[in-house]
């Protein structure tokens, strides 16, 4: 496959989304937005859809002439069933019947550790966990993820679309929290990452972890090294001041038990 050039973005108004209109474009992309929410777009950003993924018609519009697709746009922590139903498992859906449509390639899918959240949390700096760990979701959220990694994989082996899905760990400018130092994913390697899966040609349907080179790490990142991911930065600088506020995890707390944090505990308490 050629390089993508055109990208659409979906969630382009969120928190990641907004860090990698930043970030994306100097690996060589130029960006459609897309989100329910408007986006003012700056100079060089091409244009900007303001949409429900549950609009079919704008969706169209969204992916003509794109090369690829990044998949943002959804509810990002635990919500109610029927609002995980039409916003990540119904649009997700919408995203991909679009792409098919209009021949689109190539699909990037952000799926979540939530996906196997309760997968219990292996020694730090083990990388115990591989990416054919059974799903063990955490939360609907987490459910409406591995429902993305089926549908992406559904669309390769019958349409041909071809997908990474990355189960990303936490990006966010910085780890907050004791638990993030080992699956926090650093927004400039969050750009290397999607890059790399836009890129390896013959990826087929290919699930990945989506972290840094965290000193801490619990999983695998093999299978994202084999993109041609190549990690640069860890938590361990923010390990020190993090453990003197918050102490180490313990296993006892059901917070602290597993992968997904406290998305698994009940109700999800916060912060996680
Ligand atoms: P966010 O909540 O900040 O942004 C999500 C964006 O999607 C929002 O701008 C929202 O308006 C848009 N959106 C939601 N439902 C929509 C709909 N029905 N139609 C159109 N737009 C819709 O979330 P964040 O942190 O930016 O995450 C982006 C994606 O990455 C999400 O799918 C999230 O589940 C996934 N992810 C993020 C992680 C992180 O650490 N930030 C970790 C794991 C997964
Ligand atoms: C996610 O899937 C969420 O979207 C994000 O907001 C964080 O909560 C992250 O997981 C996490 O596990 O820290």
């Amino acid at each position: 496959m050629t390089a993508p050039r055109t990208v659409l973005l979906t969630g382009a108004a969120g928190g990641l989304g907004t860090l990698m209109r930043e970030l994306l474009p100097p690996h060589g992309y130029r960006l459609r937005l897309f989100d329910q929410r408007a986006i003012e777009t700056t100079e060089g950003e091409p244009d900007a859809i303001t949409a429900e993924l549950a609009d079919k018609e704008a969706l169209r519009e969204a992916v003509r002439g794109v090369d690829a697709v990044v998949h943002l746009a959804g509810i990002s922590l635990e919500a109610p069933f029927e609002k995980i139903l039409r916003a990540n498992i119904e649009g997700t859906y919408q995203v991909y019947e679009a792409a098919r449509e209009a021949g689109v390639r190539r699909v990037v899918f952000a799926s979540s550790n939530h996906a196997v959240g309760f997968t219990p949390r292996p020694p730090d700096g083990s990388a115990a966990i591989p990416v054919g760990t059974p799903r063990r979701p955490d939360t609907y959220y987490g459910l409406s993820k591995g429902f993305g990694e089926d549908l992406a994989s559904l669309y390769w082996d019958v349409h041909g679309i071809e997908t990474v899905s990355i189960r990303i760990g936490s990006c966010f400018p910085a780890p907050t929290s004791v638990r993030m130092l080992s699956i926090w994913l650093s927004p400039a390697d969050c750009a290397r990452l999607l890059h790399a899966a836009l890129t390896a040609p013959d990826v087929g349907h290919t699930v990945v972890y989506g972290s840094s080179a965290n000193t801490r790490l619990w999983w695998d990142l093999s299978s994202a090294r084999a993109l041609g991911y190549e990690p640069q930065d860890d938590s361990e600088p923010y390990a020190a001041e993090l453990l003197a506020a918050q102490g180490a995890l313990d296993p006892a707390d059901p917070a602290h038990a597993h992968l997904g944090g406290a998305f698994c505990t009940d109700p999800p308490q916060w912060p996680y």
